[in-house]
This record gives C-alpha cells, sequence and structure tokens, in this order.
C-alpha cells in the first residue's frame, strides 16, 4: 500500500481529482495527509470532508525557508510518506527538502515545459501568442520547474481566450493528467533516466486536448 501526502496552498481542485479517481478505482493508495502552508487553503477542507488528516504549518511564521522546509519534513515523515505530490503548492524548496525526498516528489505545473517556469504562466503564454498551451507533471530537482517530464497534456489556445479562459481548460486537462502520472508512480512504471522519464511498459507521455 502506497502512502501519499499531498502539499497544497489553495483550492486543491487536483488534490481532490486524484482522491476521487483512487477511490472510484480503489487504488492501493492510503492518502495519508495534506499539508497547507497557511490555514486558510480550501483545500483542507475537502480533505477533512475524506476524513484525510489536514495540517497547516504557516510559512510565515517561521523565521527561514530551511526552517519552514524542516517543519515540512518533519511532518511528512511523521505521516509515512512514500510520495509527496505538489498540488498548486506555492513556496519554492529548499535543496534540503528536494534531496531528502528525491525521487519521490512530483509536481504539476501549469505550462507546457520548459516554455514558462515560474509564475503567471497563462498570463505570459497569452503575451507571447503560442498557439498551444498545457501543464506538465515532473519530478522535483532543485532547478524549479526543470525536473524529469512525466506527462504533459496541451491545449490549443484560442482566439479570445482571456486569462480565466485559458487557465480554466488548462486545469481541466490538468485533472487529467495529474491522477495518470500518480497511478503511474504507485504501479512502478516510471523509470528516470537522465532527464528524462521512461513508462514501461510504454505509454503515451503526451495528450492532446
Ligand atoms: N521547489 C523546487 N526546489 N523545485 C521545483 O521545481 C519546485 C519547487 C517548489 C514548488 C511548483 C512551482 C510551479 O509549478 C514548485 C516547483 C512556486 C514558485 C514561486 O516562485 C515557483 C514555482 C512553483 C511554485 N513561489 C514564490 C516563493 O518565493 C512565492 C509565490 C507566492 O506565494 O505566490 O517561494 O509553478
Ligand atoms: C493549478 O493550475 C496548478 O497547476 C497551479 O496552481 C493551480 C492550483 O490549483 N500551480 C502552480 O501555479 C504552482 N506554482 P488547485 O489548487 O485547484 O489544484
Amino acid at each position: 500500500m502506497h502512502s501519499i501526502v499531498t502539499l497544497i496552498s489553495g483550492r486543491g481542485s487536483n488534490f481532490e481529482a486524484i482522491v476521487k479517481i483512487a477511490q472510484k478505482d480503489h487504488w492501493p493508495v492510503k492518502f495519508a495527509g495534506v499539508i497547507a502552508n497557511h490555514s486558510a487553503a480550501k483545500g483542507l477542507d475537502f480533505a477533512r470532508s475524506q476524513g484525510i488528516p489536514a495540517f497547516a504549518i504557516e510559512h510565515r511564521e517561521h523565521p527561514s525557508r530551511e526552517s519552514f522546509d524542516a517543519a515540512l519534513i518533519a511532518k511528512i515523515d511523521e505521516l509515512g510518506a512514500d510520495l509527496v505530490v505538489l498540488a498548486g503548492f506555492m513556496r519554492i524548496l529548499t535543496p534540503g527538502f528536494i534531496r531528502h525526498f528525491e525521487g519521490r516528489l512530483i509536481n504539476i505545473h501549469p505550462a507546457l515545459l520548459p516554455a514558462f517556469p515560474g509564475l503567471h504562466t497563462h498570463e505570459r503564454a497569452l503575451e507571447a501568442g503560442v498557439q498551444e498551451h498545457g501543464a506538465t507533471v515532473h519530478f522535483v530537482t532543485e532547478g524549479v520547474d526543470e525536473g524529469p517530464i512525466i506527462c504533459q497534456a496541451s491545449i490549443p489556445v484560442l482566439a479570445g481566450d482571456d486569462v480565466d479562459a485559458l487557465a480554466a481548460r488548462v486545469l481541466a486537462a490538468e485533472h487529467q493528467i495529474y491522477p495518470r502520472a500518480v497511478k503511474w508512480f504507485i504501479d512502478g512504471r516510471l523509470r528516470i533516466e537522465g532527464n528524462q522519464v521512461k513508462v514501461q511498459p510504454p505509454e503515451a507521455q503526451l495528450i492532446k486536448l
């Protein structure tokens, strides 16, 4: 039985998508806990409604990133995680945190990496005039949004798209690929080879929506 701890900062809709599919398809997983970096994060309410232990560790109450991350590590280890899922988690993690969870820490980023790492991806995609946008699930490494790519979903940018319209379609795409990537991980189907991720047996790592 795999044990998953999820880190969120807000709404937690990606976490919700993963939990719902896991329940429907009877995945052999335990959602050991959800941790947010502030107590107002909406996703904590969903977790509690499902009986999933939910915690806030306020980053503002910590004097440094190292001290915040040490508190996170202690809580995650106490919960007992073999996979840590970042789902809309908005704090950059320190090298010590990344090393501690190396190979079992994944993130979903709202862009087709390596395009638009960092913040405000939808604004930047519209500004750049790209015709295609999307989301990426990747292993987390020290370089922000630079880790090995597990899978991506692409969507067309439509005439008349504004940030909200584009973000909503990307989010729907995220809800399709994040559960799929988590399932690959728990089924032991992912191999990291350099900066690439191989799925065994092979399956499409890009979906076009
Ligand atoms: N940490 C490391 N070391 N490596 C990654 O790849 C990480 C990471 C932490 C979070 C998610 C990422 C995203 O998908 C993620 C990947 C936050 C920021 C950021 O600049 C950047 C990328 C991501 C998440 N955060 C600001 C900070 O100072 C705070 C922004 C805010 O609170 O709104 O930490 O996009
Ligand atoms: C998602 O679009 C996710 O990709 C993005 O925030 C949203 C969270 O939604 N993540 C980042 O921007 C990380 N910096 P959710 O809380 O409803 O899952």
